[in-house]
């Protein structure tokens, strides 16, 4: 069976990746000349984001078809190529799959929109209110209304994202039997782990308006989504001990992922939530500016990490993502101290129980796009919500410094390869800009400097392996109430692990309440640890790995 409780994900954005042919797009056969450079980082698998034929408006979260490779990204002998080169390298494959909705360039919703009633029932339509408005008053996750009306029919569909991505009815049987087909059409090709996304959506409750929020509450976690995802599983990868599954769930409860993520195997692997990554919001208001809330970081991770190991669920573990601002611009230090926080973030999270996932970038100590003007943004949330605000009555200053922050371009700038001309990513235009900082942040420096984060990810990618603890070990929070202190312990097997972060730029002392000097430390960021007694100073952003 895969462990994946020892493994860690490289998650690879294609398009931003690295080009080979010049379109300033990267693509598939990009991922297999950079596969050395993943192989050398020591990671298990890679989880690959959508690159199935789509129009794009959503960088492939909007699927056209699911069986062909989008041509921008290559073809399918790429993608077998690109299979095989890297089961050489021993790295396993995850694809990404989007089935809470289609592109509306889809077979499937064109034939609904051409009045085909089998195809309409592939999705979710209804009648507007009598007064004309929208059936519900939910909004779409992309602003504005979730709801599209179609004159020919006189009713609505429902996109919980761009109008372009129509939510499919999961209600329907054949449907789900779509899905199951083309799950096993990817094992065929010997695909070894899948994302699915947003999948705890899927499963749409009532049909209210929503007067506390935003509409969420009604198909979140919905009525049937256990029957489906065990349904799913019984069909298609719970045939195959090897393959592993991890649920994107978005706004989901703890309660859920005690199921969705059991080890009795019925649902998925693991899963990813957020709430830890919504510290710097208002509620779930994304686009306001909050300082981050280190206390309601703590609680949210350590109280996420206590209860699914006493429910036997496991957790994805990670700061980053393509949809999120790069961790080191949002809990770290991009100045004095930025290779610092970078390494002090990555052990922070990797030590944690879960299993690590890796961004793109994020092993280099990426930093956030700094994009000062409306044109260098290319993601539809960010345009959407960027005409919103204005229209809300914010300045177009207020706007951008919101962008800055929140933007999920941030993430989706090209990997910086090189100091040379867009960073080594391709020889063409590149798709979205390349960020300024590859002059001294790149993979070429990093891969020569001892000292980089690039190198200090792959220490701790090795001990993961040669310590069973940072899989197994049980988790124990500590330092609960300190101010500017991450530290927990993990226990297995008479061994302990002890991991201690310093989160802010100042210097600081804690009492660990047990002799230190016991210890010894794995990993550090800096040189010397400034260890006495019981008692621990820690330099600004440090980290250290303890074990005894
Ligand atoms: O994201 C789901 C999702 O709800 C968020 O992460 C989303 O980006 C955020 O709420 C916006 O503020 C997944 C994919 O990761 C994302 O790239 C897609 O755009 C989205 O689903 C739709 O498929």
């Amino acid at each position: 069976m895969a462990d994946f409780k020892k493994s860690v994900v490289y998650q690879i954005y294609p398009k931003s990746f690295y080009d080979t042919d010049g379109d300033g797009l990267g693509d598939l056969k990009g991922v297999t000349a950079k596969l050395d450079y993943i192989k050398d980082l020591g990671v298990d698998y890679i989880w690959m984001t959508p690159f199935f034929v789509s129009p794009q408006n959503d960088n492939g979260y909007d699927v056209e078809d699911y069986y062909n490779i989008d041509p921008r990204y290559g073809t399918m002998e790429d993608f077998e190529e690109l299979s095989r080169e890297a089961k050489k390298r021993g790295i396993k494959l995850m694809l990404d799959m989007v089935f809470n909705h289609t592109s509306s360039r889809h077979e499937w919703f064109q034939k609904a929109l051409a009045g085909d009633p089998k195809y309409k029932d592939f999705y979710i339509f209804k009648r507007g209110k009598a007064n004309g408005e929208p059936p519900t008053n939910w909004e779409s996750k992309f602003g504005g209304n979730a709801w599209e009306y179609v004159e020919k029919f006189d009713e609505y569909y429902l996109h919980l994202f761009d109008v372009t991505q129509p939510d499919l009815n999961w209600d329907n049987e054949e449907v789900r039997k779509e899905i199951q087909k083309i799950v096993k059409f990817w094992m065929a090709k010997g695909v070894e782990g899948f994302r699915f996304d947003v999948v705890n959506l899927i499963s749409k409750g009532e049909f209210k308006d929503d007067y506390e929020g935003d509409g969420r509450r009604f198909y979140t976690d919905g009525p049937n989504i256990h029957k489906y995802l065990q349904e799913l599983n019984e069909t298609t990868f719970g045939t195959d001990a090897e393959i592993i599954t991890v649920g994107e769930m978005s706004s989901t409860s703890m309660e859920n992922c005690y199921r969705y993520a059991n080890e009795d195997g019925k649902e998925l692997s693991m899963v990813f939530s957020f709430h830890h990554l919504k510290v710097d919001f208002m509620g779930n208001e994304k686009w306001v500016i909050v300082p981050f809330d280190f206390q309601k970081l703590k609680n949210i991770l350590f109280d996420w990490q206590t209860h699914m190991a006493e429910n036997h669920a496991w957790n994805a573990v990670f700061w980053c993502n393509h949809d999120q601002p790069r961790v080191v611009s949002r809990f770290g230090n991009t100045e004095k101290y930025w290779k610092e926080s970078a390494k002090m973030l990555a052990a922070a999270i990797h030590c944690l129980r879960g299993t690590p996932y890796i961004y793109q970038g994020e092993e280099l100590g990426m930093t956030n796009a700094g994009f000062t003007d409306i044109s260098q943004y290319k993601d539809v949330e960010s345009l959407n919500h960027f005409r919103i605000l204005q229209e809300k009555g914010l300045s177009k200053e207020n706007a951008y410094q919101i962008l800055q922050i929140h933007s999920r371009d941030n993430s989706r700038t090209p990997m910086q390869w090189s100091d040379g001309i867009n960073g080594g990513f391709t020889e063409g235009n590149p798709w979205i800009q390349v960020n300024e900082n590859t002059r001294f942040i790149n993979a070429e420096t990093e891969l020569q400097d001892p000292d980089s984060v690039f190198i200090f990810y792959k220490k701790l990618i090795r001990l993961r392996k040669e310590y069973d603890i940072i899989a197994y070990g049980d988790f124990e929070q500590k330092a609960e109430k300190h101010l500017s202190i991450f530290a927990y312990k993990r226990y297995y097997k008479g061994k302990e692990l002890l991991v201690i972060n310093n989160f802010y730029g100042n210097q600081v002392r804690w009492d660990a309440g047990e002799d230190l000097e016991l210890y010894e430390c794995l990993l550090g960021n800096y040189e010397k640890q400034d260890i006495n007694g019981t008692e621990v100073i820690l330099k600004p952003y440090e980290t250290m790995i303890l074990y005894k």
